[in-house]
């Protein structure tokens, strides 16, 4: 017995290695997406040794190579009348356990690598939440900063032009992300409804509730967030009251993070943008921070003219040097590398859960499990909103709302599923505590018996 299981462990790494030593060869120019695929398949090492037939299946080859990536010009015109060009992509990634389905990006530093990053994460986030959502992405190297608003309406209306053709509420569903939010959202699908001439509410989600939207889709990832973590903290016998909270970004993600955080009697001292980051050794006023990016879509910086004895500084990443006890980033992709991880190690920080999408880099995510800072991993911890996206399929096709509270506990639900899901995967695969291995391996496993049950195509 101990033979065979050696044996199939043994099998299992060599497997793993010489899979990613392929996909290595094949996109040595896609970095980010290099990353999230080794922390992912690494991990798996403990489910292959029990599930041989996996590797008979040669499902993880099949796993990352993504159904297809759709790339195209998006020819738009600015308030200047001139011509301007972009570039959009739409990466299907896996369908097995329900349509695609994903957010989108504008930002000037989407490109292929980034795209199948998150396109890749999510199939494993989207199986988590138990919803029936396969996993996608899309977006722009667009940059939305400095654009009326009717050049973001002529930009999502020309980028829907060509993506109506791939998406479908059956097919491939978006959603909002980074520099896409309700306002753009509702372009998109004013652009497609005019284009099919029917009214498939189900296409896009992050809809304006009242126009096809759910109640509690803008709140959805922050709070579920806070809800995970919260589920973090009870195992450790704590809570969030009076503990001190650092979030990172002033986003959608962040800004719900920070009020929920707060109404569970956090303190929450910091936050940022992409130019720099405030302290308020007070608590962060969220109406103001509200106000700068909801409203005015200002530089975070402005919050100094409401409160005057905050500090503002210069660059983002130094708002990991502030002590805290709970560390939430909430930005961008490895905004936390190994030097800011061992910053918060020393500074005593005890959790760590990632609202945004691989925010920490593989050396920080070693430094956490090796120094007891118990992690909550992106994929896990950020499900929250694609799981109210998921809802908000559910309510287009039964065309009805539900309230906010029926929402609501939906979601505090499915953020409790999926913490007992992570930590007990992990227990049952030998790395008790560690939800990184637990959350790949739960949502993994899923998508690899749905790839099994339909076969090779
Ligand atoms: P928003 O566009 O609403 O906010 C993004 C925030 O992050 C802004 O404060 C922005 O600053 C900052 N930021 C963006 N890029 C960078 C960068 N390169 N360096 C530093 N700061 C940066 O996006 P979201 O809040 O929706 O998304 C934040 C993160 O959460 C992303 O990783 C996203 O993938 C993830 N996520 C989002 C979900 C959602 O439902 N929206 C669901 C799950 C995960 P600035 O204003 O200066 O650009
Ligand atoms: O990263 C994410 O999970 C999102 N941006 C949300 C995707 C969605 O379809 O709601």
């Amino acid at each position: 017995m101990t033979t065979v299981l050696v044996t199939n462990e043994s099998r299992a790494k060599e497997y793993i290695d010489e899979v990613f030593s392929q996909l290595k060869q094949k996109n040595s120019h896609q970095p980010e997406f290099l990353q999230a695929a080794e922390e992912i398949l690494f991990s798996l090492a403990p489910v292959f040794a029990q599930h041989p037939e996996y590797i008979e299946h040669n499902i993880l080859a099949r796993i990352v190579e993504p159904d297809r990536i759709v790339s195209f010009r998006v020819a738009w015109q600015d308030d200047n009348n001139q011509v301007q060009v972009n570039r959009g992509y739409r990466v299907q990634f896996n369908n097995v356990i329900g349509p695609y389905k994903g957010g989108l990006r504008y930002h000037p530093t989407v490109n292929e690598s980034i795209m199948k990053f998150l396109a890749f994460e999510q199939i494993f986030k989207n199986a988590l939440t138990g919803q029936p959502i396969g996993g996608g992405k899309g977006g722009s190297d667009f940059n939305p900063k400095g654009k009326s608003d009717a050049e973001i309406m002529r930009f999502c209306q020309a980028f829907m032009t060509e993506l109506y053709r791939h998406i479908g509420p059956d097919v491939d569903v978006p959603a909002g992300d980074i520099g896409v939010g309700a306002r753009e959202v509702g372009f998109l699908w004013g652009q497609y409804k005019r284009i099919r001439g029917s009214y498939e509410a189900g296409v896009l989600t992050g809809k304006k509730p009242g126009y096809g939207g759910s109640l509690g889709r803008k709140e959805a990832t922050g709070y579920g967030l806070i809800y995970f973590v919260a589920e973090m903290l009870r195992e450790k016998n704590e809570s969030f009251l009076n503990k001190t909270v650092v979030v990172s970004g002033s986003g959608n993600v962040a800004i719900y993070a920070i009020e929920k955080a707060q109404a569970y009697g956090a303190k929450v001292v910091a936050c940022s943008d992409s130019a720099g980051y405030i302290y308020d050794s007070e608590g962060i006023d969220l109406a103001v921070v509200k106000e700068i990016k909801e409203l005015k879509g200002d530089r975070i910086k402005t919050y100094l003219n409401y409160r005057p004895n905050a500090e503002y500084h210069e660059g983002c990443t130094g708002i990991w040097n502030i002590p805290c006890d709970i560390a939430l980033p909430c930005a961008t992709q490895n905004e936390i590398n190994g030097d800011a991880a061992r910053t918060l190690i020393a500074n005593g920080t005890k959790f760590v859960a990632e609202g945004a999408n691989m925010p920490s880099d593989l050396e920080a995510i070693n430094e956490y499990l090796a120094n007891d800072i118990y992690f909550g991993p992106g994929k896990a911890a950020n499900a929250g909103g694609v799981a109210v996206s998921a809802l908000e399929m559910a309510q287009n096709s039964g065309r009805n709302y539900w309230s906010f509270n029926k929402v609501d506990e939906k979601l505090q639900d499915i953020m409790k599923d999926i913490y007992t899901e992570s930590k007990e995967a992990a227990e049952k695969y030998g790395t008790p505590g560690n939800l990184v291995v637990g959350s790949n391996i739960a949502g993994f496993v899923k998508v690899a018996n749905g790839m099994v049950a339909e076969g090779v195509y």
